[in-house]
């Protein structure tokens, strides 16, 4: 068990996630940091009282400090505004790209030796910001995204095929933008690839429903986007990290000349384990998915630009 997890931002995703740490016991601590007096001292308090009910003794602890935060192993960024409907991940760039600054700052500051862990959108621009301001090594900062597109695409094929999500893989690579490119030569139903079990077209579909999976929960709640799934799938990265399980897992990182990109932070499979990332893995791609992939770096690149022009303005 680790000693202590942070989660900044007690919004939907940051409170379900502290909840989720410990009801998975997941570590000893859990702290609970918000820019809004109240709401991370009220969760905390309400999540610890669950405890006796669940049967965790995990210890949390909500603030406006970030002192609350210090021995932190892993510190979860979900702090920034979610989108509202109409809007792409990428309209949310600046202002959460501040946010994401003063964060950093705390977390650099009393958190120094903790595995980051990014969730804020839009995710691999703020992961870009996260490195930056923390000056920790790349292997220590790294982005939630890929286990949540691939959980979308893993239940769409479920669903689609009325098989157990169980038994399915999903393999989704690139930016966690509308261009993210799920591949279906690598997603398998109990090892079948899944070009063997469903058209061309059903796949297609599928693919465009999971480009537009947080859009369209977003469109449903109107006032905020999801938060079960992603909550869901940082846990699966902490826990792999923190019992140092080596999965292999799709994570927004910072590539250095793998896929030929060098300095960006793209998804792509990475193992986790006690160092945070440990490796990444690379795979061959065909011409078409190599372009659809370029296509979801340009959309990176592009941000991390806009934001480069903003810090030299
Ligand atoms: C989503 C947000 C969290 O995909 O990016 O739902």
């Amino acid at each position: 068990m680790l000693h202590k997890i942070a989660v900044i931002g007690a919004g939907n995703v940051g409170a379900t996630l502290a909840q989720r740490v410990a009801e998975a016991e997941l570590s000893k601590h859990v702290a609970l940091v918000d820019v809004v007096e109240g709401i991370p001292e009220g969760k905390a308090l309400d999540i610890l009282q669950s405890g006796p009910v669940y049967g965790y003794d995990t210890q949390l602890v909500g603030g406006t400090q970030y002192n609350i935060i210090e021995n932190s192993d892993i510190v979860v960024i979900t702090a920034g505004l979610p989108r509202k409907p109409g809007m792409s991940r990428d309209d949310l760039l600046e202002t959460n790209a501040k946010i994401m600054t003063d964060v950093c700052l705390n977390v650099k500051k009393y958190a120094p030796n903790a595995i980051v862990i990014v969730v804020s959108n839009p995710l691999d621009a703020m992961c870009h910001v996260a490195l930056q301001v923390t000056g920790f090594p790349s292997n220590r900062v790294i982005g939630m995204a890929g286990v949540l597109d691939s959980a979308r695409f893993r239940t769409f094929i479920a669903e689609a095929l009325d098989v157990s999500v169980q038994d399915v893989q999903a393999f989704v690579l690139g930016g966690h933008g509308d261009t993210m490119v799920p591949l279906a030569r690598f997603s398998t139903v109990a090892g079948i690839p899944l070009p063997e079990l469903l058209s061309a077209e059903q796949l297609e579909k599928l693919i465009t429903r999971t480009r537009n999976g947080g859009a369209e929960i977003v469109a449903y709640l109107k006032a905020g986007s999801a938060y079960y799934a992603p909550s869901a799938s940082v846990i699966d990265m902490i826990e792999s990290i923190a019992k140092d399980k080596k999965r292999i897992l799709p994570c927004s990182v910072n590539l250095n000349g793998e896929y030929g990109v060098k300095g960006l932070y793209v998804g792509v499979p990475v193992k986790l384990g006690k160092n945070g990332l440990e490796q990444i893995i690379e795979i061959k791609l065909t011409p078409a998915e190599r372009e659809a992939l370029e296509i979801s770096i340009q959309d990176v690149a592009s941000n991390v630009e806009k934001l480069k022009a903003k810090v030299t303005a």
